[in-house]
């Protein structure tokens, strides 16, 4: 039966979920195993595994995509019955070759990234396992989930990202700029240098192809500073109170180096320049592949990146699936509602 939870009322929120309310991720932990698993093209990809050696398999699709995974995306899971399993998409992380180094984007689509985990669920020798992702990440493991439904134990998604068309135009071209126009001015910096103010500011203007020339146009200096600039936009967006949230690698604004930056940039770009490569595909047409798996939604209610209205209409088409609308929270995992309902409900698919 369909269920969904708001979690506090809007007004109550943020004074009264004290600490208590809130789970803290598990532990720190190390892995037990890794490698690189070389999925043809002449790319290979970072995997370990953590927790429980013979526990119940979890992957982790992070998010972007070319984001990479980071050892706090490990806490998640109940270490005592999972196997944590974590994988680098190609070009970023520590897969190789690094899209910093001039990896070819022309092997790296939707579709690859769907064919590298079934290869990576092989290569462990699992018969099924629970996926578990977030922004991005959510998007590729509805992707897999679709095309690969028997090797599904369940799914654990956040901040729920389509990958529209209309999804792209609200946080890349403009739509988010009215509720962060101090940020957009970041974003508009390296746009305006190159092209101009009349031309930036013309209706129809393609911040993205506009993006994707910078990123990819053979002077380093502007290539990084694009970079930047575009990495900066999304991480500084995507916290309602980035105080209150933990560290978590990745998402904070001041940790980001330049390689992380040219990664995540033109991965990104390339991807959202081709509608993530779901023409014929959008995932929401392609539920009934999936609808009689369990699911589990977390969702911010302020997600400036990917609009709450993602989730509801993803769970309007699951009837099976739960949702929680976290009344505090914005984009990110580490907001303290966002990692207290993932972790109920990585313990609720415990075995
Ligand atoms: N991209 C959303 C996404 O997957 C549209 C994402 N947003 N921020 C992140 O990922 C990081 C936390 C990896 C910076």
């Amino acid at each position: 039966m369909a269920s969904h939870r708001v979690d506090a009322r809007p007004q109550d929120s943020v004074a009264s979920e004290g600490s208590a309310r809130r789970r803290a991720p598990y532990p720190e932990i190390e892995p037990h195993e890794s490698g690189m698993l070389d999925v043809g093209d002449g790319q290979q990809l970072h995997w370990e595994c953590s927790g429980r050696p013979d526990g119940t398999p979890v992957v982790f699709v992070h998010g972007g995509p070319g984001g990479g995974t980071n050892p706090a995306h490990r806490r998640m899971f109940d270490p005592s019955v999972y196997r944590i399993i974590l994988v680098d998409q190609r070009g970023c992380g520590r897969s190789v070759p690094h899209v910093a180094d001039g990896a070819d984007l022309s092997v790296n689509t939707t579709w690859h990234l769907v064919a590298d985990l079934e290869r990576l669920r092989e290569h462990l020798g699992l018969h099924q396992w629970l996926v578990f992702g977030g922004s991005w990440g959510s998007t590729l493991a509805l992707a897999y989930a679709q095309e690969h439904p028997d090797r599904v134990r369940g799914l654990v998604l956040r901040g729920i990202f389509l990958c529209r068309p209309s999804e792209i135009d609200w946080f890349y071209r403009g739509g988010a700029a009215h509720l962060f126009p101090d940020v957009w001015e970041g974003y508009l910096a390296p746009l305006l240098a190159a092209d101009g103010p009349e031309a930036v500011h013309r209706p129809g203007y393609d911040h993205v192809a506009a993006y994707h020339r910078l990123l990819h146009c053979g002077d380093p200096e502007t290539e990084v500073a694009a970079a930047r600039a575009w990495t900066t936009w999304e991480t500084s967006t995507s916290m309602l109170l980035p105080r209150q949230a933990a560290p978590m690698g990745t998402a904070d604004p001041d940790g980001i180096s330049d390689r992380f930056a040219l990664a995540f940039a033109r991965i990104e770009n390339h991807y959202f320049s081709h509608d993530a490569f779901l023409k014929g595909a959008a995932i929401l047409d392609r539920m009934d592949r999936i609808s009689h798996l369990p699911a589990v939604i977390v969702h911010g209610r302020y997600d400036v990146v990917c609009p709450v209205a993602n989730a509801w209409e993803l769970h309007a088409a699951w009837p099976g699936s739960e949702l929680h609308i976290v009344a505090d929270a914005g984009h990110a995992m580490s907001e303290p509602g966002i990692t207290h309902h993932l972790l109920e409900a990585t313990d609720r698919f415990r075995p």
